[in-house]
């Protein structure tokens, strides 16, 4: 049967292109700083970001883990939003690697949250409360159904921040996706973030791979703590040549933008299912489905060869990538439409 899978931008597979690099890459030991491939990715990655270096991790996870750890001493607190994929998806690694609190803000990214921030989640200097160290954005955020936060929003946010002594990281998981989306360059938004992650494994089509960018002593130390971590990589550049390529593929986002606002469209007025059209500004739809259950609606589904993940009890998640075509949605909506229908 054929699978259209809509779980995550994840599962986007290297292009033979990006085998054939990976095959030919010229590689040494990176633990050394001698892997030609993986130095020229970190600097490509740093000069696209702003940053002055950068660092190749295995994982966006580690990447984010590794900035918090960078950033922040034990026992301080981290804001950041209720949403974010820092305090819902990382299996609470902040605070086991770090021995920080992360401090969740509802509505992080918007005016709302910007104000509040200030108001009421600095903490105030006091013998009996945690020290504020640093501030945690997430463009896009996933949770939200991949929604964008503007550089006007960003630079409220830095700002404020440094203004009380904080730092900002970005989980830049999607970063590409949000400059495209807002037709912008990616340095429009990056330049208001001390540190920002980025993944080559998602929209982007690399098999592995994220970065961490910030300055030269930052990123030397997070470097320090990717070795501590096991992070430390070897011939990686046999992964870093499918990054280089990924690189090549950020302006084709937008056909993956293009793609879920068709598959939101089709799927917008359906009984039993509603959809926010508006919600939908880069390659994430989220359907909340009121009365039935996710899980059983993804085996129905899943049945009729469509996968798609739950973001909660009733709301489930759909996100399209360079692996599925324009028919493949319409046909994904038809089983969607059909079992919502049944
Ligand atoms: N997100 C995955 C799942 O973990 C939810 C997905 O399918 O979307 N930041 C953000 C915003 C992410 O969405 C993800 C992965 C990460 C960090 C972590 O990246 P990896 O999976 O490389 O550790």
């Amino acid at each position: 049967m054929k699978v259209i899978d809509l779980r995550s931008d994840t599962v986007t597979k290297p292009s033979a292109a990006m085998r054939k690099a990976m095959m030919e890459a010229e590689v040494g030991d990176d633990v050394y700083g001698e892997d030609p491939t993986v130095n020229r990715l970190e600097q490509l990655a740093a000069e696209l970001v702003g940053k002055e270096a950068a660092v190749f991790v295995p994982s966006g996870t580690m990447g984010n883990q590794l900035a918090i750890m960078t950033h922040c001493e034990r026992g301080v607190e981290v804001i950041c939003d209720r949403k974010s994929h820092i305090f819902n998806y990382e299996m609470a690694a902040a605070s086991v690697l770090s021995g920080v609190q992360l401090h969740p803000v509802d509505d992080l990214h918007n005016e709302k949250g910007i104000g509040t921030i200030m108001g009421d989640f600095i903490r105030p200097p006091s013998p009996f409360l945690p020290r504020t160290r640093l501030v945690c954005l997430e463009n896009t955020l996933n949770a939200d159904g991949g929604t964008v936060m503007r550089p006007e929003q960003m630079a409220v946010v830095y700002r404020l921040a440094h203004e009380y002594g904080l730092q900002v990281h970005l989980d830049g998981a999607r970063i590409f996706n949000a400059a495209v989306a807002l037709d912008c360059e990616v340095t429009d938004l990056t330049c208001y973030t001390d540190s920002v992650m980025f993944c080559l494994s998602k929209g982007l089509g690399a098999p592995v791979g994220s970065i961490l960018a910030g300055e030269k002593t930052f990123i030397e130390q997070a470097r320090r703590y990717r070795k501590l971590l096991g992070g430390g990589m070897r011939q990686a550049g046999i992964l870093a040549a499918a990054g280089i390529l990924a690189l090549n593929n950020i302006s084709s986002l937008s056909e993956d933008h293009q793609k879920a606002r068709a598959l939101a469209a089709a799927l917008s007025g359906v009984p039993g299912a509603k959809v926010d059209l508006e919600k939908v500004e880069t390659n994430i739809v989220l359907l909340d489905l009121k009365e039935l259950p996710a899980r059983q609606f993804l085996e129905l589904i899943g049945s009729n060869g469509v996968l798609a993940g739950a973001q909660s009890c009733n709301t489930v998640r759909f996100v399209t990538h360079r692996d599925v075509t324009m028919d493949d949605i319409q046909e994904a909506a038809e089983i969607i439409k059909a079992v919502l229908c049944q």
